[in-house]
């Protein structure tokens, strides 16, 4: 029988992934909105001791600025309430423009209104906040992950925020503009030891350069990608939406490989390494492994990217 999309998904299946970062969000999305927020800020804190945060760029806050402005305009208790109002995915016309937004819109937007309650501009966690024991449990778990995973857990609490996309209807996604691939004179070439396959090797090399239009040639029309911690993305529309949307200045670091045959043709292939984000550059590295099933023609059928459970899953190549 064929591969099917669930079928690929099982390739590697011995590959640990961090379902800390499951286990982490559903126990904090169990707390109160006040915790939750309370929890992050301690958390973001903490964090900014060792590694510090990039500023967005500026493409990516023109479009938060109107919402942070309204923000800024607000009483303490006004602004107090829209934040719990975010946390809690409540239907207002805030959450509803921040549903719109892309994931590093919404972390800018946070990463502003963290330097505003800073700065005094806008309420503050309340001074001598003390967290119910469930929400310091949950802050202990996230104490005890390593960096990759520990921002793993803020992203996605930041971007499961706001209303409910889909109860959104019919709206317009926001998200920064595309910048121009990367020259060809600058671009650099992976080495993967272990592998030789081209479409893997230039799968690497093209999303390093963000060169999203040669990066979605290598896949399949019926192709998907899998993200950490998500359903698949089918089709090639989808997939390079995706790769416009949220993969922009991404660095791969593929270290090692193994390539077997699959059947009917196709060849699977697992990489490990590191990948950096431009939030963090190379403060953060995070343990990553690459599970590509490549169809006869030599194009990506699948391609799931799975944050390992520790550094020691790098090693891991046994089936
Ligand atoms: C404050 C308190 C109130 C509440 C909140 C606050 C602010 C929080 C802030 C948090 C900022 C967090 C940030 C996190 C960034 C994380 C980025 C990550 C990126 C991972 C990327 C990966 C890419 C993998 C991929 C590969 C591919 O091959 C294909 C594409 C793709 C404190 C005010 C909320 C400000 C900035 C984890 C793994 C390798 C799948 C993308
Ligand atoms: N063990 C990774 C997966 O099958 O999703
Ligand atoms: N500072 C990282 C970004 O805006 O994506
Ligand atoms: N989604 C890319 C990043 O957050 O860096």
């Amino acid at each position: 029988m064929p591969f099917t999309i669930e079928s690929a998904r099982g390739i590697f299946p011995i590959t640990l992934a961090a379902d800390a970062i499951p286990a982490t969000i559903a126990r904090f999305s169990q707390l109160s909105v006040e915790d939750q927020l309370a929890l992050i800020w301690f958390a973001y804190l903490e964090m900014g001791k060792t590694i510090t945060i990039a500023a967005p760029g500026a493409a990516n806050m023109q479009f938060a600025e109107n919402t942070l402005n309204d923000i800024k305009g607000m009483t303490a208790r006004e602004q107090s309430q829209a934040m719990c109002d975010l946390a809690n995915r409540a239907d207002t016309p805030i959450c509803r423009t921040y549903a719109s937004w892309s994931p590093n819109i919404k972390l800018g937007f946070w990463y502003k209104l963290g330097e505003f309650m800073d700065q005094g501009i806008v309420a503050p966690i309340p001074e001598g906040y003390k967290l119910s024991a469930n929400a310091s449990s949950v802050l202990e778990a996230i104490r005890g992950l390593e960096p990759g995973q520990q921002i793993t857990v803020l992203r996605n609490a930041v971007v499961d925020m706001g209303f409910d996309t889909s109860k959104l209807g019919n709206y317009t996604r926001v998200s920064e503009p595309v910048e121009v691939p990367q020259d060809m004179s600058l671009r650099t070439q992976v080495k993967i030891e272990g592998v030789t396959n081209s479409t893997v090797l230039e799968y690497m090399n093209n999303l390093n350069a963000n060169d999203f239009e040669a990066l979605i040639a290598l896949f399949a029309p019926d192709g998907a990608l899998q993200p950490p911690f998500q359903r698949p993305i089918v089709g090639k529309d989808n997939v390079l939406r995706f790769f416009r949307e949220e993969c922009q200045n991404l660095k791969l670091i593929p270290e090692r490989g193994v390539t077997e045959p699959a059947e009917d043709g196709y060849t699977q292939i697992k990489v490990t390494g590191k990948v950096q984000t431009p939030w963090f550059g190379s403060k953060v590295g995070m343990n990553i492994a690459w599970r590509f099933l490549i169809n006869p023609e030599n194009k990506i059928f699948f391609v799931a990217i799975d944050l390992l459970a520790s550094p020691k899953e790098l090693l891991n190549f046994a089936r």
